[in-house]
């Protein structure tokens, strides 16, 4: 039976959700053995851009002139020298001219963003491990765990945590902030307020939410929810030109 059309995907002029059965894929310039899925970048209104890449065994990709986040999903990917299993994470600050290859089949979400400078300074590249970094707890709501992924430092100009949610329980307030997000659902599902609509989310979902979005969260079923969420960050409303 063919699905007649239907989906759960969902947009308003701020945000849109994209689900999995609607995701197309195709290499972007650089990658050998490896396909994207572009979830979100400029053409879609996102100040950044997010894809998953989908490595065959001894597929590669190259950096480009923007900062590259990327968080390991399935399989081994390789950062020059050192190889990251799932849940571990490279930054890589602008053209660093890393060399990323996958041992077998992998798959990793990549974030990349033109950096918005401050005093000339720009991070240095390094790896870590989700599991090693302690969470916190949510303000307003301490079953809430948040893991931030890259230093607090003033140098760098966007964050990205991961937020995990226990069964029934839900962001302590609507949240409506100057910060864009992108988001990948990893695990469990909810419910997602975005502006004036309400949808059902589940892993493997993406949500971009515009600057002043209107955005709540429920974790809804018998496990805990969780997502990998991106802002910009650190920077001035009135000061953040790229280089
Ligand atoms: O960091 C955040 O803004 C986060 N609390 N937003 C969200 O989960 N939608
Ligand atoms: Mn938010």
């Amino acid at each position: 039976m063919q699905n007649l059309g239907a989906t759960r995907n969902g947009s308003a002029h701020d945000h849109f959700l994209l689900t999995p059965e609607t995701f197309v894929r195709a290499p972007l310039p650089g990658m050998k053995q490896a396909t994207a899925i572009v979830h979100a970048a400029p053409a879609s209104g996102a100040g950044f851009t997010a894809y998953t890449v989908e490595f065959e065994s001894g597929g590669r990709m190259e950096t480009g002139v923007a900062q590259m986040f990327i968080y390991v999903l399935d399989g081994f990917v390789t950062i020059d020298n050192t190889t990251l299993s799932p849940n571990q994470y490279a930054y890589l600050p602008p053209a660093s001219g890393t060399h990323i290859a996958a041992h077998g089949t992998a798959r990793a979400l990549v974030i990349e963003k033109l950096h918005a400078g401050l005093d000339g300074q720009t991070p240095e590249a390094f790896t870590g491990d989700e599991q090693a970094v302690d969470p916190m707890p949510l303000e307003g709501e301490p079953d809430i765990e948040v893991r931030q992924l890259l230093p607090r430092s003033i140098h760098f100009d966007f964050a990205v945590n991961t937020m995990t949610y226990p069964p029934g329980i839900a962001l302590p307030m609507v949240e409506s902030h100057i910060m864009e997000h992108g988001l990948l659902m990893l695990a469990g599902g909810g419910i997602y307020r975005l502006g004036d609509k309400w949808y059902p989310t589940k892993a493997g979902d993406f949500i971009w939410m515009a600057p002043f979005c209107a955005q709540w969260f429920g974790a809804l079923g018998k496990t805990p929810a969780k997502y990998i969420i991106y802002k910009d960050w650190n920077r001035h409303p009135l000061s953040s030109q790229p280089e």
